[in-house]
């Protein structure tokens, strides 16, 4: 007898009830047979067979068009930038240090990474057929950048949950370890009050344990996104959209937004960036290399600590005149005045609602994995100021607290829209709650 599971406190059979469905998928999904593991592997060698036919076909296209040197960014650079700056030796230093990447990846190798990879995208329905060889890089760089929270956090959790039924001891233990990876004390409690809601009800063996939580750790991801007017953060065509992007300094907000500019003019957006963290004039040198990079015009001001907020004006109306889709706009993460921060915050949102009053306006909060907890106390100061949407993760790569996405969802209620997990110019995607959980959790 699971006697133990009985807390009366946990015991609430509404939410104890289990999605009928859900509760068969999970049995499923843990029951990996033979026959299953052999469709995964033809499955995975597919996908690897046209991926490589893929790459032969465009090769050539792209050497092609690397000949041709990035014309746009660099007609805007040198109209923007300053004449004193533009044989700058700072943005030479800067140049030459920026990483490298072109390439950076290399061919791909059908190794443990790519059936990995292979595994995850098929069990969310996808085609061997369709998958690209970016999807597998990135889920590659998202489970080695989860590496660090996964060895703390998860070879304990399977060792706890490999010793058969959870007892609450085990429950306990986990707690613990949860709370390591920074997964805050809210977002631990719903987690565990969930699990020993579902233990009351049955024993589960191990493997369906996991699976539970899983689930539980999904659908707390998800839920903030209900709640946002743009839900699928889409980006609607012939519309102007304006990303502001806040933080602390050091977040890693310039370098999201070199990030976020590339992966929208991949994806065939037009894309501009306004420089309106005028505090620093190295900040506004840096978002120019990153605009050069991603190929993405930057509006900047000529004077160092001029007003923000009449740069975001003139990139207004540069993006309109130009029709432009995306605009990000960088802002300055300096924390020791709150009241300015807010007064700078306030003032370009009213700049915005003034100028571009139909607009499709997102704030997005830029958070540092590797800070945890503190982040969030951060957080709270930007949340007031700001009216936040969402989060963009960065750092998982170098943090052994990527639990902070659970807290970010529950605590801050709101959703994480990007992740970063490196600093080149590819480590930065959408972030899919499924792809999260499985390279925390079975990575
Ligand atoms: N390892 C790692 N470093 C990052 C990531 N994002 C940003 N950085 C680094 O964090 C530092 C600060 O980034 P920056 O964009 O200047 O932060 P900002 O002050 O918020 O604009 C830089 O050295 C970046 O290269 C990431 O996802 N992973
Ligand atoms: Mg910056």
């Amino acid at each position: 007898m699971f006697n133990w599971f009985r807390r009366p406190s946990a015991h609430n059979p509404q939410s104890l009830a289990p999605q009928p469905q859900k509760s068969e998928a999970v049995s499923e999904e843990t029951q990996v047979t033979e026959s299953e593991k052999s469709e995964l592997l033809n499955w995975a060698k597919t996908a690897y067979q046209n991926i490589q036919s893929d790459e032969g076909e465009t090769t050539e296209e792209e050497l092609e068009g690397e000949e041709q040197p990035p014309e746009t960014s660099l007609e805007t650079e040198a109209e923007t930038l300053p004449a004193w700056m533009r044989k700058s030796e700072r943005l030479e230093v800067l140049k030459e240090t920026a990483i490298e990447t072109t390439l950076e990846e290399g061919k791909l190798a059908f190794d443990e990474d790519f059936v990995w990879s292979a595994k995850v995208l098929a069990e969310q329905g996808r085609s061997a057929k369709e998958v690209s060889a970016e999807e597998i890089n990135w889920l590659k760089r998202l489970r080695q950048g989860l590496g660090k929270t996964r060895r703390g956090l998860v070879n304990q959790l399977k060792a706890i949950v490999g010793q058969g039924p959870l007892n609450q001891e085990a429950v306990g233990e986990i707690e613990t370890l949860l709370l390591q990876a920074d997964v805050g004390v809210e977002a631990t409690d719903y987690i565990i009050g969930k699990l020993q809601s579902k233990l009351v009800a049955e024993a589960l063996p191990p493997e369906e344990a996991i699976a539970y939580l899983k689930n539980i750790l999904r659908e707390l991801l998800d839920q903030p996104q209900g709640k946002q007017e743009n839900q699928a953060l889409s980006l609607e065509e012939d519309h102007l959209n304006i990303w502001l992007l806040t933080g602390v300094n050091g977040a890693g907000k310039t370098t999201t937004i070199g990030k976020l500019a590339h992966l929208a003019v991949k994806s065939g957006y037009s894309c501009m960036i306004a420089a309106a963290d005028t505090f620093r004039a190295a900040a506004v040198e840096q978002v120019k290399i990153w605009g050069a990079r991603s190929g993405t015009p930057v509006i900047a001001n000529q004077g160092q600590n001029t007003d923000p907020a009449a740069v975001v004006f003139d990139a207004i109306a540069a993006a309109q005149a130009k029709k432009t889709t995306l605009l990000l706009v960088d802002t300055a993460g300096r924390l020791q005045n709150k009241k300015n921060l807010m007064a700078e915050l306030a003032k370009i949102r009213g700049i915005i609602d003034k100028k571009a009053p139909n607009a499709t306006v997102e704030s997005l909060l830029v958070l540092d994995a590797t800070v945890g907890q503190n982040g969030l106390r951060q957080a709270e100061v930007f949340l007031e100021a700001a009216k936040l949407s969402g989060v963009v993760l960065t750092k998982l790569d170098g943090s052994a607290k990527g639990g902070i996405a659970l807290a970010v969802a529950q605590q801050l209620n709101l959703p994480i829209r990007f992740v970063g997990a490196g600093e080149g110019i590819e480590d930065l995607r959408p972030f899919s709650s499924y792809e999260f959980v499985e390279a925390l959790i079975n990575g």
